[in-house]
């Protein structure tokens, strides 16, 4: 009887340990962020929520971050969303030759801040997300032409009339900053950890390792029913 409840106990931490890191909705992400820069030592990475609470918004939107500043996005699993590299001119665009996740749910996407002196402009192309204001920036000026509520005007401007844009999946390379990779299943609290052992493989390093809690919960279940 023991033996049973021993497993019991522990077949659910097994499934339910990955969903702890997840996006946590409300006003709780607090402790996802710190534990995702607190294990990234020395590596500079930015997390970015995307559509937090069922919003359309990137939280936060407009980012500040130096050259070499691997700026993640938190795609949780409600609806699909994208991170459209765009132009200040054309909000809800996909601008030529620009990073694009495609549309995708469940994932990380991550690009590189590789010139801190080029406003990095991106949009969800998510129909009518980026006309009700799914919009944000890397490196945006704060004051004059170019800052990010003059670019989020820009695109609530747009409003109904954004135009549908084609979904070709993820695209990698960018200007200004730059994915070298599409999404990529997994949490963002094991990628934070990740940067200082390279860029692309984190987010199968954040699965194997997502995987690797499963396994051992469900080998501990074996392990309790067999004593
Ligand atoms: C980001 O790009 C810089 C070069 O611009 C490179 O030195 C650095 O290793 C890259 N970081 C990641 C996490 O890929
Ligand atoms: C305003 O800033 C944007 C983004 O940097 C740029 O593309 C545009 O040319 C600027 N416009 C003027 C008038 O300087
Ligand atoms: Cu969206």
């Amino acid at each position: 009887m023991f033996k049973v409840l021993l497993a019991l106990a522990l077949a659910p931490f097994a499934f339910a340990r990955p969903q702890d890191y997840g996006p946590a909705p409300g006003p709780a992400p607090t402790p996802t962020s710190s534990a995702v820069s607190t294990p990234s030592a020395g590596a500079n990475q930015v997390i970015v929520q995307v559509g937090p609470g069922g919003g359309f918004t990137f939280s936060p939107s407009d980012i500040q971050a130096p050259v070499g500043t691997l700026v993640t996005f938190n795609f949780g699993a409600s609806i699909p969303h994208s991170v459209t590299q765009s132009t200040f001119a054309d909000p809800c665009t996909p601008m030529s030759g620009g990073f694009d996740s495609g549309l995708t749910m469940g994932t990380t996407f991550s690009v590189n801040v590789t010139d801190a002196t080029t406003p990095v402009y991106f949009f969800c192309k998510f129909p009518a997300h980026c006309g009700l204001g799914m919009v944000g920036s890397i490196n945006a000026p704060s004051s004059g032409n170019g800052t990010n509520a003059a670019f989020t005007s820009a695109a609530t401007a747009i409003g109904g009339s954004e135009s549908t844009v084609p979904d070709n999946g993820p695209q990698t390379g960018g200007v200004g900053a730059v994915a070298t990779a599409g999404p990529t299943s997994g949490t963002p609290s094991v990628a934070g950890a990740a940067p200082t052992s390279g860029s692309s493989s984190s987010g199968a390093a954040t699965v194997a390792i997502n995987s690797g809690l499963a396994v051992f919960g469900m080998v501990a279940g074996v392990f309790a029913l067999a004593l």
